[in-house]
């Protein structure tokens, strides 16, 4: 078995010299001090780092809450429990960046203890490379292998490594054995130049390769190595339940539209799609769609994507991270061989890059919290001051795409909320970016519509029907009083809000 092993870590370590920074994850953690920049690999739950993080975590809590240390973390997007979680947890999180979902540092942001700036994920890197951030001391990378001349083979959940581990001082590098080496070669690692010398990123279709398989490193930075088997904390995903699968349809009619108007053909344009249930629930409604030899320029690869590669209903996927359920985990690990040219791990910067998503004309679709009347969108704030998650890439894409769907479900909270409001309490993408908005009732499509028009739309077709009639007597009465392009009451505009603090219902007692 050890023989088995050592084996295995040869493949994997490919530059003799570096077996001697092979350690523990406990040793490593002690290259993890008070007051650092520790910016580290994956995005969404998948590839970023693990062991080392657990001990950085163990040992801090260790000690005294004053003693222990504060650090400014780094991601790609979301990572797990492992990172995120027990970081928050053992009080060590002292400002974040660009992206989280973890309950516990949620908890904490929302408390004000934590400094967290949500950003688009596309412009993170170039923060980074501009210095306009605090330099990064660390970077905790997982990968599948080092090569020879000290280049790291990342796994599944690309991110931000690349720019982390340019601008890193040290890198520490988890070797994850679990995760199988026949994905090597998945990776397309591509590094934009800065300005004023940057060039156009040549990628003119989605399954354009254009750099290299692993991230240039070089030994020297490479601090430490450590072998990990553990897997990443990846999100359960219900079945799509009826409203979802409804949310879905109108999307598929909305397609078809524009395939019978011939403004697109029947493989469309690439998709792009957030995560969770309802997006998970869209793609699998395209497997029952006429849609055929469709591509993917996203940044998430979830289990529904899976099933339209395997199937054959898309031909390819361009994303930054591939995160499959537990359930789908085995399945995608086993087909390995078939997956591994069907889809492109990119760098964010180059996956959710305004230029390409621009340049190829991207169907961008991604989930709101709440709307407004005029087609104002909050994809990140409850109840207007709460954060949820953070804008991550709908910004990238819903300011850039050909096409920008919204979708959300009509009501939330077993109705006592609407999701379609006279005015968002928290914009993230405004009125001029939307073009479509998507709730279980209908779609609203709002490409050259006034304010005025929008309004008449979104509420016929969007709005659950509890809450119809007092979205139209609003805008009545705010078209009727006050008038303008964008009729509003202000101070009613956000009374729904009010109202459900109150009394728990945005219904009238
Ligand atoms: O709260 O968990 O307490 O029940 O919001 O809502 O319906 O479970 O929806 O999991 O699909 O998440 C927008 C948050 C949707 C997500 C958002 C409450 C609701 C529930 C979650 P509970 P659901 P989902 C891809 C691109 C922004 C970033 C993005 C997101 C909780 O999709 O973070 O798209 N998107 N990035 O009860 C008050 C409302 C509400 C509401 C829902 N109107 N008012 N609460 N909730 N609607 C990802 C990346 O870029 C990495």
């Amino acid at each position: 078995m050890k023989a088995i092993m050592n084996e295995q870590r040869k493949k994997r370590l490919r530059n003799d010299a570096l077996s001697c920074r092979i350690m523990d994850a406990e040793e490593a953690a002690k290259l993890i001090c008070d007051g650092m920049v520790v910016g580290v690999s994956g995005f969404t739950p998948s590839g970023y780092p693990k062991a080392v993080p657990m001990a950085v975590a163990e040992s801090a809590m260790k000690k005294k809450p004053e003693e222990r240390p504060k650090l400014t973390l780094y991601t790609g997007a979301s990572t797990g429990s492992e990172l995120d979680g027990a970081w928050a947890k053992a009080d060590i999180v002292k400002r974040r960046f660009p992206y989280q979902t973890n309950d516990a540092l949620r908890e904490r942001i929302n408390r004000g203890e934590i400094a967290y700036a949500d950003m688009h994920l596309s412009l993170f890197a170039q923060y980074v490379n501009f210095g306009y951030m605090p330099k990064i001391d660390v970077a905790i990378v997982e990968a599948l292998a080092i090569t020879e001349d000290g280049g790291i083979v990342p796994t599944s959940g690309l991110g931000n490594t690349p720019a982390f581990v340019r601008n890193a001082d040290k890198v520490i590098v988890e070797i994850n054995l679990l995760k199988p080496l026949s994905m090597e070669g998945m990776a397309d690692i591509y590094a934009p130049t800065n300005p004023p010398s940057r060039e156009p990123i040549p990628i003119l279709r989605p399954n354009d390769r254009i750099g290299l398989p692993y991230i240039a490193c070089g030994p020297e930075k490479i601090a430490a190595v450590v072998f990990t088997e553990m897997q990443d904390d990846s999100r359960l995903l219900s079945k799509p339940g009826e409203k979802e699968l409804a949310i879905s349809r109108h999307i598929i009619r909305f397609l078809e539209g524009e395939v019978e108007a011939k403004r697109m053909d029947r493989n469309l344009l690439p998709l792009q799609s957030g995560v969770g249930n309802v997006a998970n629930a869209i793609f699998s409604g395209l497997a029952d769609s006429d849609f055929d030899g469709l591509t993917c320029y996203t940044e998430v690869v979830q289990d529904s994507m899976l099933d339209l590669l395997r199937s054959g209903k898309v031909i390819m996927a361009s994303t930054t991270a591939i995160s499959p359920s537990p359930e789908m985990l085995p399945r995608f690990e086993a087909e390995m061989n078939f997956f591994r040219d069907k889809i492109i791990l990119r760098p964010q910067e180059i996956s959710n890059n305004p230029e390409t998503a621009r340049r190829l004309g991207v169907i961008a679709m991604n989930t709101a919290i709440e709307a407004d009347i005029y087609g104002n969108v909050n994809s990140t704030h409850i109840m207007g001051s709460r954060i949820m998650n953070g804008i991550g890439g709908s910004g990238d894409f819903a300011r850039n795409a050909a096409l920008t769907i919204f979708c959300t479900l009509s009501t939330a909270k077993d109705g006592k909320i609407s999701s379609i409001v006279p005015m968002v309490s928290h914009v993230d993408h405004t009125e001029h970016d939307v073009m479509v908005l998507v709730t279980e009732q209908g779609y609203a499509d709002l490409r050259g519509l006034s304010p005025r028009e929008r309004a008449s739309c979104i509420i016929e077709n969007c709005a659950h029907p509890a809450y119809r009639e007092k979205l139209f007597d609003y805008f009545r009465r705010a078209a009727e009083s006050t008038g303008g392009q964008t009729p509003h009451l202000l101070d009613e505009a956000l009374s729904w809000h009010s109202r459900y603090m109150r009394t728990g219902s945005m219904l009238p007692a």
